[in-house]
């Protein structure tokens, strides 16, 4: 197993605020959030990040967007809107090496980014 704290919380190792588990994705709210919404959506296989995912991956990198559409509506954003963020390196500011889909909404989101 990875030994990062993504897949510690995967493993059950430390807590997190679980909004969604199937058999290869979890949610949770992220520690520090920038929005009144603001849940990480990961693949529990180990994927570094989206620039690690292999031919294979396209069936679950497309579930990990479903999944945050429907952790939406469940959160009520559907209608207000959202933005799905995937950081990838340095620039973009990642921080944590297993690929994970920022879910944020409930706010008015800045367009371009900083
Ligand atoms: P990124 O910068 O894209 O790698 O985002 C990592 C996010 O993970 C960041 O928004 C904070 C969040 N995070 C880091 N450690 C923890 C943790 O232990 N628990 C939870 N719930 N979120 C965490």
């Amino acid at each position: 197993m990875a030994d990062n704290i993504f897949a510690k919380i995967i493993a059950k190792q430390i807590p997190a605020q679980i909004v969604f588990e199937d058999d290869r994705a979890l949610a949770f709210r992220d520690i520090n959030p920038q929005a009144p919404v603001h849940i990480l959506v990961l693949p529990k296989k180990a994927i570094a990040n989206v620039g690690a995912a292999v031919t294979g991956d396209e069936a679950l990198l497309g579930h990990l967007l479903t999944v945050a559409a429907q952790i939406a509506r469940n959160e009520g954003i559907d209608s207000t809107g959202y933005r799905l963020v995937v950081n990838k390196g340095r620039d973009a500011g990642e921080s944590v090496p297993h690929l994970h889909v920022h879910l944020l909404g409930g706010r008015s989101l800045n367009w371009p980014p900083g």
